[in-house]
């Protein structure tokens, strides 16, 4: 689609005079531009938010400003630099947090963070070291956050409510596909029993909900030039839940040895090394504050992401890929597919993953014995 970008960024309180605007980025569900300005001003990241599957953006842009002003304050209390450490959201000249246009559209912009690095897979043991640390810190930061998230998007990572979209889709049918993929559906049924009881400590309040992030994969967070997690970025998805999704959904995205969206099944597997990086780094900020049973689910919760995942992929296929944005007519069948192959490796090794959690917990017993 066209956007005359150009008109659009003069909404905004930028510094400098918008220069080029080009699309950056690999989301699956906004699109995301990258405006230059003049010598000596800042860039700006504008983005169109997609109002079909963000139907409150006003109520997620105050989310992402309640959100971003605490750790704004937490980062500069402890002396670091709260323009690079935490997103910058930049108002309209009208001083609101998005811009509506004529089509209806949602529009909104926050600096761009200069003179960092992003990646879209964790290589290296001390890059997920890192990512895990940054989405800890992240949390910890906003452990103490006053007052209350919006709900916006109603049942994001609760399996009870994905299942109930699942059955519709199934039933429905409504892009006649269902038929050709039968084993794919069965994947789905045979862990709705496991994949419900690991909802329900959460439903129970076993597992406290804090306010997390819901996105973490690795093209999710910005590190610097020395490697170090800088800036988590994307935070569309700022809710109030479990803390263990964000951890199982950075598994899933870091320890994947092929693509989210492989087309050869035989390249993903879990890589255990990177998974105990990451699980390394997360704990040394996340230790403080994790509950027992916390502790007890994190490496379930690489699981039910993944099958989430493989889930909502599936999902979209069979309704005819109306959520996420589609390379071509079978890619979000080749997506599920692909995160099945991980989920599977995932059940297998999960022996692994318990005792590598447990150990670097330092309480290896209590995790090995547990089982969902
Ligand atoms: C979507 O658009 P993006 O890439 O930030 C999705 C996530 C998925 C992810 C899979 C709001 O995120 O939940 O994990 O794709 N975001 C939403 O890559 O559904
Ligand atoms: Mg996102």
């Amino acid at each position: 689609m066209n956007f005359p970008l150009h008109e659009i960024a003069r909404k905004f309180s930028f510094d400098g005079v918008a220069g080029d605007i080009a699309p950056v980025g690999d989301g699956l569900i906004n699109d995301t531009f990258l405006v230059k300005t003049g010598e000596g001003t800042p860039y700006y990241i504008l983005q169109r938010k997609n109002r079909h599957i963000f139907t409150n953006v006003p109520a997620m842009m105050e989310n992402i400003h309640k959100v971003t002003t605490h750790l704004k304050k937490k980062i500069e209390e402890a002396g670091g630099d709260p323009a690079r450490e935490a997103l910058t959201l930049v108002p309209t000249r009208e001083g609101r947090l998005f811009y509506r246009d004529d089509e209806g559209e949602f529009w909104t912009a926050c600096l761009f963070v200069g003179e960092t690095v992003s990646y879209d897979a964790a290589r290296s043991p001390g890059l997920a070291f890192q990512g895990g640390r940054g989405i800890g810190r992240f949390q910890a930061l906003l452990s103490d956050m006053p007052g209350s998230l919006a709900e916006t998007l109603p049942g994001f990572h609760d399996m009870r409510f994905r299942f109930k979209q699942w059955d519709e889709a199934v039933a429905g049918d409504a892009a006649g596909r269902k038929a050709g993929v039968p084993t794919e559906i069965a994947w789905i049924e045979e862990r709705r029993e496991e994949m419900l009881a690991f909802r329900e400590k959460v439903e129970r309040g076993d597992i406290p909900t804090r306010v997390t992030h819901n996105d973490t994969k690795i093209s999710n967070i910005l590190f610097d030039r020395a490697g170090e997690a800088l800036c988590v970025i994307d935070l569309d998805t700022v809710l109030s839940g479990s803390c263990l999704n964000d951890y199982g959904d950075a598994i899933r995205s870091y320890a994947n040895t092929g693509l989210e969206d492989d087309e050869d099944p035989d390249r993903v597997s879990l890589d255990l090394c990177i998974f105990e990086a990451y699980t390394r780094g997360y704990l040394s900020e996340a230790a403080g504050f994790l509950t027992r049973a916390e502790r007890e689910g994190l490496a379930f919760a690489a699981r039910y992401i993944t099958f989430e995942q493989v889930l909502r992929f599936l999902m979209d296929y069979l309704d005819g890929d109306t959520y996420y944005k589609v390379k071509y007519p079978a890619h979000n069948l080749t997506r599920a597919r692909a995160q099945f192959r991980l989920l599977r490796c995932m059940e297998e090794r999960y022996g692994e993953m318990q005792a590598t959690v447990g150990r670097l917990l330092g309480d290896g017993e209590t995790i090995l014995n547990h089982h969902v």
